[in-house]
């Protein structure tokens, strides 16, 4: 006789997320007996237009200046917005980031996989968030990886000093002259030149098309590793000659790679803090493949950074 194997469910626990509030939830359904009467309240074009357009141009006027520039929204961007928005409400943050969708890789586990690994002690990331996992000893297991970024990112989006602009990019640095005894062509990093995206990748077959600034005393840089996207910032000082050259991430080794992000994280010239996988090409770190708790960490650690200069 052959044994069946009892693959089982993946997922033991009930995850549910909690049930909706119970006024809206009667709302709905007064609405779900009336669906032959029911009309939409009326709208004119133009007040759409207006809704979305009024508050972007708001939103780019006031954070033309702003305290900090987040440049990217993946895991580590995210976590980092995150600890900022909730600890101090009285700074204006900027969030840039390149894609249409944030979330960066953060929204599969690894491969195509679903599930999301994070190691030990990173949960307690997760227990502030309130996002559920199943505890495997030394790591913990989110059911999938969709389920934390979209909810750092309804966490990162309802803080009112918080603006995300994304399908826009970061085409290049605001520097000013800051020279040392060391190093007379020294600068700090005084904020952002951005593009929309769609901008940005075109910009081979237009005419110029010149950029906007955002200008803040403190940019946090987590553009991943290198790519067609990644390593922004770190790339962009090596050609300024703020760094001598790119470190080179290594290859992947679980073991080495996470501590060394998290420990890694900080500011890499005046006024530029880099976390997540981005610091892999300053120092050279190990990747750890799909294993998230560096980055949710380097994130606690890069707000805890920024904090440290903007209080200075
Ligand atoms: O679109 C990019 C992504 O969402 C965005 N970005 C990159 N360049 C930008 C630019 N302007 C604006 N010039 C830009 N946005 O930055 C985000 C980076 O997210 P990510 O998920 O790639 O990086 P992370 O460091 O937050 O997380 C890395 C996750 C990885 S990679 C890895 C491995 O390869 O071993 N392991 C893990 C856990």
């Amino acid at each position: 006789t052959v044994t069946p194997v009892n693959t089982g469910m993946s997922f033991k626990k009930d995850l549910a997320v909690k049930p909706l509030p119970t006024a809206q939830s009667k709302a709905l359904a007064e609405l779900q007996n009336q669906w032959d009467s029911f009309t939409f309240a009326p709208i004119r074009e133009s007040q759409v237009s207006r809704a979305m357009t009024r508050r972007y141009f708001a939103d780019l006027d006031n954070y033309a200046e702003s305290d900090i520039v987040i440049i990217g929204a993946g895991s580590c961007g995210l976590s980092t917005a995150y600890m900022l928005g909730k600890q101090r409400p009285d700074l204006r943050i900027a969030i840039i980031e390149a894609s249409v969708s944030p979330g960066g890789g953060a929204w599969l586990g690894g491969q195509l996989f679903s599930a999301m690994v994070m190691r030990k002690p990173a949960e307690a990331f997760l227990n502030e968030l309130g996002v559920p996992y199943e505890d495997e000893g030394d790591f913990v297991v989110v059911k999938h990886a969709a389920l934390f970024t979209s909810t750092l990112l309804s966490r990162v989006l309802s803080f009112p000093n918080i603006k995300l602009f994304n399908a826009t990019a970061v085409e290049d640095l605001i520097t000013r002259p800051a020279p040392t005894e060391a190093d007379p062509n020294a600068v700090r990093i005084a904020g952002v030149v951005t593009n929309w995206t769609l901008v940005s990748m075109h910009h081979d077959d237009q005419s110029c098309m010149d950029p906007n600034t955002i200008n803040a005393p403190l940019v946090i840089s987590t553009t991943g590793h290198d790519g067609p996207f990644g390593a922004f910032s770190v790339k962009r000082l090596v050609s300024m000659q703020q760094l001598e050259k790119l470190g080179g991430m290594r290859g992947l080794d679980m073991r080495s790679a996470e501590d060394a992000i998290v420990k890694r994280t900080r500011e890499v010239v005046k006024g530029l803090i880099v976390g997540g996988m981005e610091l892999s090409e300053v120092d050279g770190a190990n990747r750890m493949g799909p294993t998230f708790g560096a980055m949710a960490l380097s994130g606690v650690k890069a707000a805890e950074e920024a904090l440290k200069v903007i209080d200075e």
